[in-house]
C-alpha cells in the first residue's frame, strides 16, 4: 500500500475545513516519499545530495503554483513568499527535507509542507495575512553528510566561518566545496548570509515529536517547551594494524577493544548530570575493517545532548575524560573533536501559552513538551522569537522508516499552525 493509501485510511474528512485540504497534504507526502525512497520503505535524502536538491525543486513547483515568490539563498535555503496586507517584519514558517540514512517519511517534510498548506488555506478562503508570509526550507538540518549538522540554518543566520567549512568532508572524502559546486553555490556565496534574518519577526515550526509524550496523553499535538542542544564528538581510537592470527593477545594495540569498553563505560555517565541528559553512539568505523585483521583504529560519534547547557557541557568533559582514560589504560592513541556544539533553547512562555489558547479553541488539551531532538528552530531562536508545535509520532519511532504520523495528527498541526499565525500577525 501507498504511502497515500495508508494515510487516507480512516482519515476523518471533516478536517478538511477552513481551507484544509488533507488528500492535498497526503499527495505531497508521498510524492516526496518517492525522493531517495529504499526498499525499507524509509529514505535517504542526505544534505546537499541530489535528492535533497530534487525534493527541494518539487517543493518549490508547488510553492509557484500557490503563487508563491521562490528564492534561494547560497546556502540552498529555500523561501516561498506571500506579500501581506502591508509590509512589516515577516513571519516564517517551515523545516527541512533532508532525511538521516534510512530515515522516516515525516521527519521535516511535515514542518515544510503544513508551512504551504497554511498558504493554500488562505487561498481558498480569500485570506491576505496582514504581513508578509514566507515558506522555509533549510538544508543539511540533519547533518548526515558531514556529521555536523543545521548547516543550512546555521548558514542563514550567518554563523559558519571558513575555519568550520575546511573541515568537513563526507563519506567519500569529498570536500565541502566540491559538493557546494553542485548547488551552483561556492563559499563566498554560501557565507554570505542573506539579509532575510533581520526581517522575520518570528518562526514557527511544525515538527513529528519523535517521542511517545503526545501518544501516552492522546493528543494530536503539542507545545514545545524548549530544544536540547546536541553536541558531535568525533572520537578516533588509533592502535596498531596486525595478524589475527600470528599476534599473541598479550601483544596487541587493538582499537576495537578500547572502543567497546568507551561505548559501554560512557552509557551510565548521562544521568550523573542530569535526568535529561543523554548521549549515544550511532556510527562507529572500524578500519581497515577486515575479519582477519588487527584493526589500526576506530572511528565513531558520541551525539551528546541535554535541555540545559551546563550539565550538557559537564557530560562533553565527563566523556571526553572516559576517552583519554580508556586510551591510556590499554596504551593506544585517542584523539577527540567536537563537529558540533549547540546551545539549548527555551521557548518563550507567551509564545508557548499563544499556542495554548489556540489548542484549546479546537478542543485539544495542551501538552507542554521538551524536544530531545535539535530542530533549525533552535538556530534561528538565538535571535529570532520563535515557536515550534509537535505532531504525535506512532511508538515514539523516529530516524526509522517506521516513523508514522496519522494524517488526522498532520492536518490537525496545520490547524493550530494556520490559526497560531493568524493570531500572531493580527494582535501584533
Ligand atoms: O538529530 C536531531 O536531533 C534532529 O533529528 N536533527
Ligand atoms: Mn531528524
Ligand atoms: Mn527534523
Amino acid at each position: 500500500m501507498t504511502l497515500y493509501k495508508k494515510l487516507l485510511t480512516d482519515y476523518n474528512t471533516e478536517l478538511n475545513h477552513s481551507g484544509m485540504n488533507g488528500e492535498r497534504l497526503a499527495t505531497r507526502l508521498y510524492e516526496l516519499s518517492k525522493i531517495g525512497s529504499l526498499e525499507s520503505g524509509g529514505i535517504t535524502r542526505l544534505g546537499y545530495s541530489t535528492e535533497e536538491k530534487q525534493a527541494k525543486e518539487l517543493v518549490i513547483g508547488w510553492m509557484k503554483e500557490a503563487g508563491l515568490e521562490v528564492t534561494m539563498d547560497g546556502a540552498g535555503n529555500v523561501f516561498g513568499r506571500l506579500e501581506g496586507k502591508e509590509n512589516g517584519p515577516t513571519i516564517m514558517s517551515g523545516s527541512h527535507l533532508d532525511s538521516v540514512p534510512n530515515g522516516g517519511n515525516f521527519d521535516g517534510p511535515l514542518g515544510v509542507l503544513a508551512a504551504l498548506e497554511v498558504v493554500e488555506a488562505w487561498k481558498a478562503t480569500g485570506y491576505t495575512p496582514p504581513v508578509p508570509y514566507e515558506v522555509a526550507i533549510f538544508s543539511d538540518e540533519e547533518g548526515s553528510r558531514f556529521n555536523s549538522g543545521l548547516t543550512g540554518s546555521e548558514a542563514f543566520m550567518g554563523k559558519l566561518t571558513n575555519e568550520y567549512l575546511d573541515q568537513l568532508f563526507d563519506e567519500e572524502g569529498k570536500s565541502f566545496d566540491e559538493v557546494i559546486k553542485t548547488y551552483d553555490s561556492n563559499r563566498e556565496k554560501f557565507l554570505t548570509p542573506s539579509s532575510k534574518n533581520k526581517d522575520i519577526q518570528l518562526f514557527a515550526e511544525v515538527h513529528i515529536e519523535q517521542g511517545k509524550v503526545l501518544e501516552k496523553q492522546e493528543q494530536p499535538v503539542g507545545v514545545v517547551t524548549g530544544i536540547a542542544g546536541p553536541a558531535w564528538m568525533e572520537v578516533t581510537f588509533e592502535g596498531k594494524a596486525g595478524h589475527a592470527g600470528n599476534t599473541p593477545m598479550d601483544d596487541r594495540k587493538d582499537p576495537v577493544i578500547a572502543a567497546g569498553m568507551f561505548v559501554s563505560e560512557i552509557e551510565p555517565l548521562p544521568r550523573k548530570v542530569s535526568d535529561s541528559a543523554v548521549a549515544t553512539v550511532g556510527k562507529l568505523n572500524v578500519h581497515p575493517n577486515g575479519s582477519n585483521v588487527i584493526a589500526q583504529k576506530v572511528e565513531l560519534m558520541v551525539d551528546i545532548r541535554d535541555i540545559k547547557e551546563e550539565p550538557r557541557d559537564k557530560l562533553i568533559d565527563l566523556i571526553s575524560e572516559k576517552a583519554e582514560s580508556i586510551a591510556k589504560q590499554r596504551g593506544i592513541e585517542v584523539t577527540w573533536n567536537l563537529n558540533t556544539k549547540v546551545k539549548p533553547l527555551p521557548i518563550q512562555e507567551e509564545l508557548q501559552e499563544k499556542i495554548a489558547v489556540v489548542m484549546k479553541e479546537l478542543n485539544i488539551t495542551p501538552t507542554y513538551i521538551p524536544s530531545g531532538a535539535g530542530h533549525d528552530s533552535m538556530i534561528l531562536g538565538e535571535r529570532i522569537p520563535v515557536a515550534m508545535l509537535f505532531a504525535r509520532s506512532k511508538a515514539g519511532i523516529s530516524h526509522n522508516p517506521e516513523e508514522w504520523t496519522s494524517l488526522d495528527d498532520c492536518v490537525m498541526s496545520v490547524h493550530v499552525l494556520k490559526r497560531f499565525l493568524e493570531r500572531v500577525m493580527e494582535e501584533r
